[in-house]
């Protein structure tokens, strides 16, 4: 007997940044994070999952080609096992209800799993959030877990902290929870994509090579030598999670875009200000907030913004802006970096529901 399941899961691109961890092994966040679920049209992780009593041991491929070793990776690991206890507790309720000769024995077969991206690996475009949220996913799926959205988002933050967003479409919230068990570091949803249909995302490839630093080690550097992460965590995040809250459930593009450059600027001042210092952003990228931000103050109203720029651990920019000024930001990139010369692609990518 071979039972299967497949799905996707998309990217999220955070607007108040997540970096940073005060438990490594469970993913514990320094600070609480929002970002926005963009549409699977562009960029999505796609996994299968197969369970069979004759598999041999569980499996991993991703991208079609690499097979992961499994046995020294506690992420995977951690994720497999949590959603297999539950499937366990889930038989042993069923055995009760329908007796136990009834109920597939699912927690006790081994996986194949194979994962890939439509987009490029560790580049710094979430890769890592929508890969884990749906090896999470499509688990619960196979297991038919009869848990919530947000119990499932505790499991993929082990996998990867920014996964847990991802399991939501819309606006979401990692709140980054007080307890040391980790059992209030969950994802909830500020508001559904629907909410906010007039909000696009446009995706400016600047670089597909997989980074230098990642995040995982990069965020601890930053943790034991920044005191500008320190500040930020104390003094900035709290009272901006609450403003960001409050522009998307106003739709203030002026105070959304606001909050979300200066996040950005803030995320990569501090990788600036670890030691050694962290680079992820290139002369492309600084280019690229040169031409957003002439292009907010040619409106030559102070305050009134037309798109916002954010980037991740890498090069790459997402721009935020509403749908009619879409075309004019895509003249104006079209401009002054031509792919041929720079290399530079992009893709408009209104964000939409990963329903679920
Ligand atoms: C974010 N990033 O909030 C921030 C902004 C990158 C910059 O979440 O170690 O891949 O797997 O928990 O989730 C990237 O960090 O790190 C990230 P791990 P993750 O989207």
């Amino acid at each position: 007997m071979l039972y299967e399941k497949t799905s996707t899961s998309p990217v999220n691109i955070a607007v108040i940044k997540y970096w940073g961890k005060r438990d490594t092994e469970l993913i514990l966040p320094t600070n609480s994070s929002i970002s926005v679920t963009l549409s699977q049209d562009q960029l999505q992780s796609k996994t299968t999952i197969r369970a069979s009593p004759k598999f041999t041991k569980t499996r991993l491929w991703l991208n079609n080609v690499e097979e992961l070793n499994l046995s020294n990776n506690a992420r995977l690991q951690n994720c497999l096992r949590a959603t297999k206890k539950l499937r366990k507790e889930y038989e042993d309720q069923l055995s009760d209800e329908i007796g136990r000769d009834n109920v597939i024995p699912l927690s006790t077969y081994n996986l194949h799993i194979c994962s890939e991206n439509n987009f490029p690996t560790a580049a710094g475009l979430a890769s890592s959030a929508s890969g884990f949220a749906c090896l999470v996913y499509t688990l619960s799926q196979l297991y038919e877990l009869p848990i919530s959205t947000t119990e499932l988002s505790k499991i993929a933050r082990q996998g990867s902290g920014s996964a847990c967003r991802s399991l939501f479409g819309g606006f979401v919230n990692w709140q980054m929870g007080t307890k040391q068990d980790g059992s209030d570091s969950q994802a909830l949803q500020i508001a559904s994509s629907d909410h906010w249909p007039e909000l696009e995302a446009l995706i400016c490839v600047v670089s597909d090579a997989k980074k230098s630093t990642s995040s995982t080690e990069g965020m601890q550097n930053t943790v034991k030598t920044s005191p500008l992460l320190q500040y930020r965590i104390n003094n900035v995040v709290p009272e901006r999670m609450k403003f960001m809250t409050d522009a998307i459930l106003r739709k203030d593009f002026n105070k959304f875009a606001e909050l979300t450059m200066k996040d950005s600027n803030q995320f990569h001042a501090c990788c600036l200000d670890t030691f050694p210092p962290i680079f992820y952003l290139n002369d492309i990228s600084r280019a690229i907030i040169r031409v957003i931000t002439e292009y907010n103050n040619s409106t030559g109203k102070p305050g009134e913004y037309k798109a916002a720029y954010t980037f991740d651990a890498g090069p790459n920019a997402v721009i935020y802006a509403l749908k009619q000024n879409i075309p004019d930001i895509i003249n104006l990139i079209s401009k002054y970096f031509p792919p041929s010369q720079n290399n530079l692609n992009y893709f408009s990518d209104p964000y939409n529901l990963f329903s679920n």
